[in-house]
């Protein structure tokens, strides 16, 4: 069994890559909800849609987040009346948040309406909710803090990045299924897809006890990089490593996860980095990591896979 820790679209690709080659009882997909907040009180799970939307196939590949063929009605109507209209809602995705609220509010858990949302959408294969508590990423910049949307839509990721914290992740704890994915006996790997790492993969690992359960899971854990050739394929990633002053390359990367990884996968276009990666004691295997179709999300879901399988957990 695989659990992949996803974010937004990178997350979401690798995932489906990962949908192709394994059955839906040897993958859990733990996504990030740090991005998650309640917006004209709905509440909003960006990059859970993001996978959802995806794993559907309804999800819209220009724009990158939301439904496909969208329509836009009811923000329109909103700006009329002038209500907030700075985060697009479409009358597609609407629906999504509508009926999450519904059954929020009814007291089901984010776990909860997770898996009815992907039983209506007909996805086999488990999606998670990093923790059922509400967490939310708190942007630190030059310029203040910001929740994330704020920083990520309002501000377009303007103001100057130093780190990030999370409102309320003391008290959360993983949610069951993630928990429990972690600790099943036929656990074989981690893998990190390609998502940012500091307000997609870190979140997850920041809710308590998963850094050590993943720490000590006793599985290779694999990171896909986010960055190719100098460049993030989408958001601020590439920005964010500039402004913390690391090198923006596969090696930033490395030197980010550190000693939690045992394996990165990097693109052709960073091969001569290799070497130095390797030399740290990471596993590395080359490949194309940008997915523009069906076919490179598989492949590239098919390489993350076999380098776990040369690889073993540091200090097993
Ligand atoms: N991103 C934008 O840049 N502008 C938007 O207005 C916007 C609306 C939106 C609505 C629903 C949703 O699920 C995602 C939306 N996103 C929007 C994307 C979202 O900010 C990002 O997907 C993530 O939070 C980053 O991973």
């Amino acid at each position: 069994m695989i659990v992949a820790l996803a974010g937004g679209v990178g997350g979401a690709k690798l995932a489906h890559g990962l949908t192709r080659i394994l059955d839906p009882s040897e993958l859990v997909i733990a996504v990030n909800t740090g991005d998650d907040f309640l917006h004209l009180d709905y509440f909003i799970c960006p990059d859970l849609d993001s996978v959802l939307y995806k794993l559907a196939d309804i999800n819209d590949t220009e724009r990158g987040w939301g439904i496909r063929d969208e329509t836009w009605n009811f923000m329109e109507s909103l700006k009329k009346i002038g209500g907030e209209d700075w985060f697009q809602l479409g009358d597609k995705d609407l629906a999504t948040h509508i009926e999450r609220t519904r059954r929020l509010t009814e007291g089901q858990t984010l776990s909860e309406v997770t898996r009815a949302l992907c039983q209506q959408h007909k996805i086999a294969h488990s999606i998670v909710p990093m923790t059922d508590h509400r967490v939310g990423t708190v942007v630190d910049t030059k310029d203040g803090d910001f929740f994330f949307q704020d920083y990520f839509v309002r501000l377009r990721c303007e103001p100057t990045f130093t780190g990030v914290h999370y409102k309320g992740m003391e008290e959360a704890v993983p949610a069951p299924q993630f928990k429990a994915a972690l600790r099943d006996p036929s656990l074989t790997a981690i893998m990190f897809c390609p998502s940012n790492p500091y307000v997609s993969i870190d979140p997850i690992l920041s809710v308590p006890g998963v850094f050590n359960a993943l720490n000590n899971a006793g599985v290779p854990i694999i990171a896909v990089s986010p960055i190719i050739g100098g460049q993030a394929v989408k958001g601020p990633a590439a920005k964010m490593m500039a402004e913390l002053g690391l090198p923006v390359s596969p090696r930033g990367i490395a030197q980010h996860y550190g000693n939690l990884i045992d394996g990165l996968v990097i693109d052709n276009e960073d091969v001569d980095l290799a070497e130095q990666i390797m030399a740290t004691g990471i596993g590395v295997q080359v490949t194309n990591t940008l997915m523009k179709s069906a076919e490179d999300e598989a492949l590239l879901a098919q390489e993350t896979l076999n380098l776990a399988a040369t690889l073993s957990r540091k200090g097993s």
